[in-house]
Protein backbone atom coordinates (compact mmCIF):
# COMPACT_ATOMS: atom_id res chain seq x y z
CA UNK A 1 0.00 0.00 0.00
CA UNK A 2 2.93 2.60 0.70
CA UNK A 3 3.10 2.69 -3.18
CA UNK A 4 -0.21 4.87 -3.32
CA UNK A 5 1.69 7.38 -0.90
CA UNK A 6 3.89 8.95 -3.73
CA UNK A 7 6.39 10.02 -1.27
CA UNK A 8 6.30 8.47 1.39
CA UNK A 9 9.29 11.05 3.04
CA UNK A 10 7.56 14.22 1.97
CA UNK A 11 6.00 13.58 4.97
CA UNK A 12 9.11 14.25 6.99
CA UNK A 13 9.90 17.31 5.22
CA UNK A 14 6.08 18.85 5.59
CA UNK A 15 5.51 17.93 8.85
CA UNK A 16 5.43 22.03 9.08
CA UNK A 17 7.21 23.33 12.53
CA UNK A 18 5.44 25.94 14.26
CA UNK A 19 2.26 25.80 13.16
CA UNK A 20 1.38 21.95 13.36
CA UNK A 21 3.48 20.85 16.42
CA UNK A 22 1.46 20.32 18.89
CA UNK A 23 -0.08 22.86 19.98
CA UNK A 24 -2.93 21.79 22.12
CA UNK A 25 -1.50 21.99 25.63
CA UNK A 26 -4.20 22.23 27.30
CA UNK A 27 -5.76 18.65 28.10
CA UNK A 28 -9.34 19.55 29.36
CA UNK A 29 -11.89 19.33 26.88
CA UNK A 30 -13.76 22.60 26.68
CA UNK A 31 -16.33 22.64 24.26
CA UNK A 32 -16.60 20.37 21.14
CA UNK A 33 -15.36 20.26 17.48
CA UNK A 34 -17.77 21.44 15.28
CA UNK A 35 -17.84 20.05 11.61
CA UNK A 36 -19.84 21.29 8.49
CA UNK A 37 -19.08 19.51 5.13
CA UNK A 38 -18.93 22.13 2.51
CA UNK A 39 -18.78 19.88 -0.15
CA UNK A 40 -18.67 15.70 -0.47
CA UNK A 41 -17.74 14.45 -3.57
CA UNK A 42 -20.27 11.96 -5.06
CA UNK A 43 -17.90 9.03 -4.91
CA UNK A 44 -16.67 9.64 -1.65
CA UNK A 45 -13.77 7.01 -1.04
CA UNK A 46 -11.18 6.46 0.81
CA UNK A 47 -12.07 7.87 4.44
CA UNK A 48 -9.86 9.18 5.92
CA UNK A 49 -8.77 7.64 9.73
CA UNK A 50 -6.07 7.61 12.27
CA UNK A 51 -2.75 7.72 11.16
CA UNK A 52 -3.58 8.24 7.31
CA UNK A 53 -1.39 10.84 5.34
CA UNK A 54 -3.28 13.46 4.10
CA UNK A 55 -2.31 15.62 1.40
CA UNK A 56 -4.79 19.28 2.28
CA UNK A 57 -4.98 23.13 2.13
CA UNK A 58 -6.68 25.00 4.77
CA UNK A 59 -7.37 28.31 5.68
CA UNK A 60 -7.34 29.57 9.74
CA UNK A 61 -9.70 32.01 10.84
CA UNK A 62 -10.29 33.61 14.36
CA UNK A 63 -14.28 32.88 15.19
CA UNK A 64 -14.36 36.37 17.24
CA UNK A 65 -14.28 38.53 14.15
CA UNK A 66 -13.19 36.07 11.16
CA UNK A 67 -10.08 37.51 10.45
CA UNK A 68 -7.77 35.32 8.59
CA UNK A 69 -4.30 33.78 11.04
CA UNK A 70 -3.36 31.49 8.46
CA UNK A 71 -3.80 30.45 4.46
CA UNK A 72 -1.83 27.48 2.89
CA UNK A 73 -2.44 28.68 -0.42
CA UNK A 74 0.13 31.59 0.23
CA UNK A 75 1.95 30.23 2.80
CA UNK A 76 5.04 27.70 1.59
CA UNK A 77 5.02 28.56 -1.91
CA UNK A 78 1.50 27.58 -2.22
CA UNK A 79 2.21 24.19 -1.75
CA UNK A 80 -1.06 21.96 0.02
CA UNK A 81 0.42 20.24 3.22
CA UNK A 82 1.28 16.62 3.74
CA UNK A 83 -0.17 15.82 7.77
CA UNK A 84 -0.94 12.57 9.37
CA UNK A 85 -4.12 12.31 11.33
CA UNK A 86 -4.74 11.52 14.77
CA UNK A 87 -1.23 11.55 16.35
CA UNK A 88 -0.94 14.86 18.06
CA UNK A 89 1.30 16.18 15.44
CA UNK A 90 -1.58 19.16 14.13
CA UNK A 91 -4.00 20.44 16.79
CA UNK A 92 -6.12 18.37 18.43
CA UNK A 93 -9.65 19.68 16.89
CA UNK A 94 -7.97 19.03 13.16
CA UNK A 95 -7.01 15.73 14.35
CA UNK A 96 -10.46 15.25 15.34
CA UNK A 97 -11.97 17.00 12.88
CA UNK A 98 -10.26 15.61 9.98
CA UNK A 99 -11.72 11.95 10.41
CA UNK A 100 -13.72 10.44 7.58
CA UNK A 101 -12.86 12.81 5.09
CA UNK A 102 -12.16 11.92 1.22
CA UNK A 103 -10.44 13.27 -1.17
CA UNK A 104 -11.77 16.39 -2.93
CA UNK A 105 -14.10 16.65 0.38
CA UNK A 106 -14.44 20.48 1.95
CA UNK A 107 -15.04 20.96 5.65
CA UNK A 108 -15.19 24.17 8.07
CA UNK A 109 -14.14 22.97 11.64
CA UNK A 110 -14.78 25.26 14.65
CA UNK A 111 -12.12 24.31 17.36
CA UNK A 112 -12.77 25.45 20.91
CA UNK A 113 -9.36 27.18 22.02
CA UNK A 114 -8.95 24.19 24.64
CA UNK A 115 -8.42 21.86 21.35
CA UNK A 116 -6.84 24.46 19.33
CA UNK A 117 -3.92 27.10 20.71
CA UNK A 118 -5.11 27.09 24.43
CA UNK A 119 -4.37 29.50 26.78
CA UNK A 120 -1.57 30.84 25.13
CA UNK A 121 -2.37 31.23 22.15
CA UNK A 122 -0.09 31.70 19.22
CA UNK A 123 2.14 34.69 18.03
CA UNK A 124 3.59 34.27 14.65
CA UNK A 125 0.11 33.56 12.86
CA UNK A 126 -0.99 35.94 15.46
CA UNK A 127 -3.95 33.74 17.31
CA UNK A 128 -4.56 35.55 20.47
CA UNK A 129 -4.91 33.61 24.40
CA UNK A 130 -7.93 31.39 24.27
CA UNK A 131 -9.12 32.24 21.00
CA UNK A 132 -11.85 29.56 19.00
CA UNK A 133 -10.54 29.13 15.56
CA UNK A 134 -12.02 28.21 12.71
CA UNK A 135 -10.47 25.80 9.41
CA UNK A 136 -12.12 25.26 5.96
CA UNK A 137 -10.15 22.35 4.69
CA UNK A 138 -10.05 20.47 1.92
CA UNK A 139 -8.31 17.44 1.25
CA UNK A 140 -6.44 16.66 -1.84
CA UNK A 141 -5.24 12.56 -1.29
CA UNK A 142 -5.56 10.42 1.75
CA UNK A 143 -3.80 7.77 2.12
CA UNK A 144 -2.79 5.05 4.41
CA UNK A 145 -0.19 5.02 6.99
CA UNK A 146 3.06 7.03 5.57
CA UNK A 147 5.56 5.04 7.66
CA UNK A 148 4.95 1.56 7.52
CA UNK A 149 7.50 -0.76 7.90
CA UNK A 150 7.23 -2.17 4.57
CA UNK A 151 8.55 1.26 3.65
CA UNK A 152 11.21 1.07 5.79
CA UNK A 153 12.74 -2.08 4.80
CA UNK A 154 12.22 -0.91 1.19
CA UNK A 155 14.65 1.78 1.92
CA UNK A 156 16.91 0.07 4.72
CA UNK A 157 18.87 -1.76 0.97
CA UNK A 158 21.61 -3.33 3.49
CA UNK A 159 19.12 -4.76 5.66
CA UNK A 160 20.82 -3.46 9.07
CA UNK A 161 17.68 -1.95 10.46
CA UNK A 162 18.75 1.11 10.02
CA UNK A 163 18.38 4.34 7.48
CA UNK A 164 21.79 5.76 6.08
CA UNK A 165 21.52 8.85 4.41
CA UNK A 166 22.32 7.50 1.22
CA UNK A 167 19.09 4.75 1.57
CA UNK A 168 16.77 7.69 2.33
CA UNK A 169 18.28 9.41 -0.77
CA UNK A 170 18.19 6.05 -3.36
CA UNK A 171 14.70 5.81 -2.57
CA UNK A 172 13.38 9.39 -2.82
CA UNK A 173 15.22 9.75 -6.37
CA UNK A 174 13.03 6.36 -7.15
CA UNK A 175 9.73 8.03 -5.90
CA UNK A 176 10.40 10.78 -7.62
CA UNK A 177 11.51 9.57 -10.54
CA UNK A 178 8.14 6.93 -10.36
CA UNK A 179 6.06 10.41 -9.87
CA UNK A 180 7.71 11.72 -13.04
CA UNK A 181 9.46 14.76 -10.93
CA UNK A 182 12.70 14.04 -11.52
CA UNK A 183 14.99 16.45 -9.27
CA UNK A 184 18.58 17.51 -8.88
CA UNK A 185 21.02 16.27 -6.75
CA UNK A 186 21.20 19.02 -4.67
CA UNK A 187 16.86 18.76 -4.17
CA UNK A 188 18.12 15.64 -2.95
CA UNK A 189 20.22 16.29 -0.41
CA UNK A 190 18.63 19.28 1.31
CA UNK A 191 15.58 16.92 1.38
CA UNK A 192 17.79 14.42 3.47
CA UNK A 193 19.56 16.95 5.15
CA UNK A 194 16.09 17.85 6.19
CA UNK A 195 14.87 14.54 6.85
CA UNK A 196 17.99 13.44 9.47
CA UNK A 197 17.45 16.97 11.22
CA UNK A 198 14.20 16.63 11.88
CA UNK A 199 14.02 12.55 12.42
CA UNK A 200 17.87 11.21 13.49
CA UNK A 201 17.05 12.88 17.43
CA UNK A 202 20.59 10.99 18.66
CA UNK A 203 22.41 12.30 15.94
CA UNK A 204 24.38 9.43 14.66
CA UNK A 205 23.54 10.02 11.15
CA UNK A 206 21.43 7.03 10.61
CA UNK A 207 17.80 6.90 11.54
CA UNK A 208 16.43 3.60 13.47
CA UNK A 209 13.60 2.10 13.24
CA UNK A 210 12.85 4.01 16.80
CA UNK A 211 13.29 7.04 15.32
CA UNK A 212 11.27 6.27 12.05
CA UNK A 213 8.40 5.13 13.82
CA UNK A 214 6.41 7.59 14.88
CA UNK A 215 3.18 5.52 15.90
CA UNK A 216 4.95 4.06 19.28
CA UNK A 217 4.39 7.22 21.00
CA UNK A 218 0.46 7.23 19.68
CA UNK A 219 0.37 3.60 20.87
CA UNK A 220 1.02 3.92 24.43
CA1 LIG B 1 20.52 0.41 6.30
CA1 LIG C 1 19.78 8.01 14.76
Amino acid sequence: MWRLLGCTFCLFVSLQPGFWRGWAAAEELEGEVKIEVLFKPLHCSPKSKKGDLMNIHYDGFLAKDGSQFYCSRTDKDGHPQWVVLGIGRIIKGLDMGMVDMCPGERRKITVPPALAFGEQGKGSEPVPPNATVIFEVEAFSVSRGPRSMEAFGNMDVDNDKSLSKDEVKEYLKVEYKREGKPREESFFDKVVEDIFRKNDNDRNGQISVKEYNIYRHDEL
